[in-house]
């Protein structure tokens, strides 16, 4: 069967790893303009490389320079966004997914008004993309959020910060009516692995850290569903999806208490899409909340909000699998997308720890598409490697072909087993400052850029070998890999 004829390829970014231009045009702090670069910590370490005090914010406020912080330069993608609009259209792009960022529009969170300058910018994207007739697909919060809803609110823990939200997205959806499609919260699962950028909860701020976690992502939900109707209201046809982390589990062996705890992980990852998919909790959440003393503030209004208000499909990211086990003492752990998890020895991973699982990307669309029903969009996949710029401004990277050529074969097999794919965003065509650990060096593009870890570099943008690989798979749409 192959690919369906309007199949979506494109390529994904958020705007705090590739934008840069912090503090330009009225653009207010962010939350990643704090995350510090840490050369010290493991980069296999995540929760050290996204751990957050109340110190570390003072400091960074403090601090006017870009030099440790990596987000606050990106790759500049700020003034350079024709350039690379343009490369993206010479590999064919169909669509582009890139988020807005909140404090472009709103630099504290709470004006009455939004900032010109911020809106002006994503509309001169959006037309960028219109000239090469490629679809954008806007993600409203992708660990964005005003750092002053975050100090003086903790964030999401406080419900006030939904009516600034639906503020923020109603301007989005007023300033930008050719966007079709929408994405609400990005791996909004991923508040109880690093709330701070999900979410603006401040650890050393909070008494009942998983409490204020748990609600946060309640407020989120509501907030999603309130905005999945105003994008239905404001933009006749649009399409709203929410946005998850798959993290495929497997059990470590066939013994039937670890196929149990296989799959209790995946119940827990998937809960979130529940609630946006399905509108209510399921049971099994609700027992988890009772048995950690977890009590939600949910009035009945929300929960009709939630019900009423579903999304149109279901997006996630998926970069590797895991095993887990019953007693996860005796596994050899490895790092994942900002998790750890046991590692599977049939598996190679790579030097950040990632399992590279192809297979496990046909199993995930398979799974969701049973539970859900509901088109589906992978909107992030990909494998960060250290790639080598040869003095000749070429780059080969016959492993980012190898690994891109497996998964799309297995994506090929999901849909031939039934799956409704929408399309495929890979993370990320063009090199940026990784989410985890705020490194350059962690390269992901189909487009090298010439910047290292300290911002240092020419910023020059250079074609990989994986560039005209992936020009001819979206030319043929799937069919030559
Ligand atoms: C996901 C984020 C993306 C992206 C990706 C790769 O969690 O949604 O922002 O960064 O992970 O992770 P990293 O950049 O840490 O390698």
């Amino acid at each position: 069967m192959g690919f369906k004829k309007d199949f979506l390829w494109g390529g994904a970014v958020a705007a705090n790893q590739v934008e840069g231009a912090w503090n330009v045009d009225g653009k207010g702090m962010s939350v990643d303009d704090v995350a510090r670069f840490k050369p010290d910590v493991d980069i296999k370490d995540y929760r050290k490389n996204v751990a957050i005090t109340s110190t570390d914010i003072q400091n960074a406020i403090a601090d006017p320079s870009t030099a440790d912080y990596p987000k606050r330069r990106g790759i500049d993608a700020y003034h350079h966004y024709q350039e690379d609009i343009r490369l993206f259209a010479e590999m064919g792009f169909k669509v582009f997914r890139f988020s807005i960022a909140w404090t472009r529009l709103y630099p504290t969170g709470e004006e009455e008004q939004p900032n010109q300058a911020g809106i002006k910018y994503y509309q001169n994207v959006i037309q960028e993309l219109q000239k090469y007739h490629i679809e954008p697909l806007v993600t409203l919060s992708h660990y964005e959020m005003p750092l002053n809803l975050a100090v003086k609110y903790n964030g999401w823990a406080d419900k006030r910060v939904i009516k600034y939200f639906t503020r923020f997205a109603r301007t989005c959806f007023e300033s930008f009516p050719d966007v079709k499609y929408w994405l609400t919260f990005n791996e909004i699962d991923s508040v109880t692995r690093h709330p701070f950028t999900s979410a603006g909860i401040v650890p050393d701020q909070s008494t009942n850290l998983l409490q204020n976690e748990y609600q946060a992502l309640h407020n989120q939900f509501v907030a999603s569903a309130m905005v999945t109707k105003l994008t239905h209201q404001l933009i006749p046809g649009s399409q709203v999806g929410c946005m998850l982390t798959k993290l495929t589990t497997y059990p470590a062996t066939a013994k039937p208490e670890d196929v149990l705890a296989a799959f209790n992980k995946n119940t827990m990852n998937y809960y979130p899409a529940d609630v946006q998919v399905k509108g209510e909790y399921p049971s099994l959440i609700l027992n988890y909340f009772r048995r950690h003393n977890i009590s939600l503030d949910v009035t009945d209004e929300e929960r009709q909000i939630l019900k009423e208000n579903t999304v149109d499909f279901i997006s996630f990211s998926y970069y590797m699998s895991m095993l887990t086990a019953a007693d996860e003492s005796g596994l050899e752990m490895t790092a994942g997308n900002t998790v750890v998890g046991g590692k599977n020895p049939y598996l190679p991973t790579t030097e950040w720890g990632w399992t590279v699982d192809p297979l496990g990307l046909r199993l995930s669309l398979l799974q969701l598409y049973d539970r859900y029903q509901k088109p589906l969009f992978v909107v992030e996949n990909g494998m960060g490697t250290h790639d080598q710029l040869n003095s000749d401004g070429t780059v080969h990277d016959q492993y980012r072909i190898d690994y891109f050529k497996a998964h799309f074969q297995a994506m090929k097999e999901a849909v031939d087993d039934g799956v409704d794919l929408m399309g495929y965003t890979s993370w990320g065509p063009i090199d940026m400052v990784s989410a985890s650990t705020s490194q350059m060096s962690k390269r992901y593009g189909f487009i090298y850029v010439d910047l290292d870890d300290y911002g240092h570099g020419s910023g020059k943008r250079y074609r990989k070998d994986s560039f005209q690989w992936y020009k001819h798979v979206i030319e043929t749409n799937g069919e030559e890999l």
